[in-house]
């Protein structure tokens, strides 16, 4: 169903980067062994094919290759010295952008309807997998491998819309760093210049001034598995053939405030409640109910850990709190986890789990926003406990970033999607389309666990407004 009209590379104009270099924080290294990150952006564009190939692929082309001069690493590669010994000897991976290098840029067309692949309601992931460029694979070059960080597909559904799809090693970079890219992608597009992209004061700051202590860069360096990073390396990639589906829940400012109403009345004491705290706290006891409703207590991660511990986990963005503290341009990844861990299972789906959710990711939240200078306190640990087998569910995104914004000059997205959430029982937290209130938040589940997460959400949505009434 999916026709390729064009592979293609875009490099940045010639002479204008040349040979750079950046190296990996322990902040990066942390993120080695990663699945690829991928987001679709659905544009409502009523065009044929012939305007699309006239006047959307050369636009769209020109302004990439623009970007890719501010934004270099991004048409990089990654340079890794394989050391079977999971040891990089002082010798770090590093990204190194070299004149010619480039992105690979795909434009297809696809023949589903796109007004079902673009609503809310539950769709079936594997129709998303064909509009999510693959990364290329690695290759070795002398003594060192270089694995490609970055790719991009625009597909055409005639007449309807467009979408375009990104997937990067998130190695790369983090949501914040993405999504500065994609600012500075829209902008140049929308005014077929970088003039008002360089006047905005945006361009990444490529320093590395995060101070950390050595002894990261050797634990993160030298995790577990970190010798497979070779020419052999297989980059994970999302196929079908699993039965899980995907939906997007809107939480509306009305439904938030009443849901922290609703807490103010039943935990008047909670230490922190904002709407992203009490959104995921909703989520995450709806998830944990339709888990015990369709009788599947275990979840997709679940290996022979403690049966009874759940753990969720979302990434907190320190570029604003590390001591010294760093620009919001900051190239690369600066994010800490922010974990909780349930350790009786059944609370979180009965009677009080919502409140139950609300309080332990509030208190996780608060303890980690108040820590500031001890940040990095115990970040020889974030990997080990990311890791470990028990069932977890975590968050990517945060509705601070407004994706609903990244105009290409076609106006707002139809649609925004996660897909990567799809490898690991992931929720997608973003702002909305249509009020900065509201919050979007994508979920990915087996089918029945999804069809009792919808109808377990509506009642509970419900109760939380009787309650009230009464
Ligand atoms: C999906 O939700 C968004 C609100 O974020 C809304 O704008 C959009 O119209 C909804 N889509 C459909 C098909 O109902
Ligand atoms: C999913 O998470 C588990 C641990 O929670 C990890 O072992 C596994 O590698 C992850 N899957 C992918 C594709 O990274
Ligand atoms: C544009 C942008 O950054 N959007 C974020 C929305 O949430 C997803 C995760 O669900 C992030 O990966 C995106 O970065």
């Amino acid at each position: 169903m999916l026709t390729v009209l064009e592979n293609c590379r875009v490099s940045p104009p010639p002479s204008t980067v040349g040979d750079k270099s950046l190296p990996l924080t322990f902040f990066d290294a942390i993120w080695l062994l990663f699945f690829p990150i991928s987001q679709v952006f659905f544009y409502e564009l009523p065009h044929p094919k012939s305007y699309f190939l006239e006047t959307i692929v050369p636009k769209l082309k020109h302004s990439l290759s623009i970007t890719l001069q501010h934004f270099f690493p991004f048409a990089g590669n990654l340079i890794v010295i394989p050391n079977p010994n999971r040891c990089f000897n002082g010798k770090k991976p590093e990204i190194r952008h070299v004149e010619g290098d480039s992105v690979a840029l795909t434009f297809a067309e696809y023949e589903l309807d796109f007004n079902e692949l673009t609503g809310n309601h539950t769709r079936e992931c594997h129709k998303f997998y064909p509009l999510i460029p693959l990364l290329g694979q690695p290759s070795k070059v002398y003594n060192y491998v270089t694995i490609p960080l970055f790719s991009l597909q625009v597909t055409l559904f005639p007449n309807k819309g467009i979408a375009i799809g990104l997937t990067n090693h998130h190695r790369l970079c983090d949501a914040s760093t993405r999504f500065n890219f994609l600012k500075a992608w829209t902008s140049i597009a929308k005014h077929g210049t970088d003039e008002l992209f360089l006047a905005s004061g945006s361009l990444p700051f490529y320093e590395r001034v995060i101070e950390y202590p050595e002894s990261l860069d050797e634990i993160y360096f030298n995790q577990p598995g970190i010798e497979t990073i070779d020419e052999g390396y297989k980059i994970p990639h999302l196929v079908g053939g699993t039965d899980k589906a995907r939906a997007t829940l809107v939480l509306t400012q009305a439904h938030i405030n009443r849901l922290k109403k609703w807490l103010s009345t039943q935990s008047p004491t909670l230490e922190y409640v904002s709407s992203f705290s009490v959104a995921c706290a909703y989520v995450w006891s709806c998830i944990a109910k339709a888990r015990a409703r369709t009788g599947e207590q275990k979840g997709e991660n679940d290996n022979d850990g403690d049966d009874d511990l759940e753990r969720f986990i979302f990434p907190v963005d320190w570029r604003s709190r590390i001591h010294p503290p760093l620009p919001p341009t900051y190239f690369g990844n600066c994010l800490g986890p922010c974990i909780t861990t349930l350790t009786k299972r059944s609370l979180l789906a009965g009677n009080k789990g919502f409140q139950t959710a609300a309080e332990l990711v509030g208190k996780a939240l608060s303890e980690t926003l108040k820590t500031k200078d001890a940040l990095l306190k115990d970040a020889d640990t974030w990997l080990e406990r990311a890791y470990e087998p028990v069932l977890m569910i975590g968050v990517s995104g945060t509705p601070k970033m407004k994706v609903y914004d990244i105009d290409f000059g076609w106006g707002k997205p139809k649609k925004h999607e996660t897909p990567s959430i799809d490898y690991n029982g992931s929720i997608s937290v973003n702002a909305s389309k249509d009020s900065a209130g509201d919050i979007e938040i994508g979920i990915s589940l087996p089918t029945k666990q999804m069809d009792a997460f919808i109808s377990i959400s509506r009642s509970e949505l419900e109760s939380t407004f009787y309650d009230q009434d009464e």
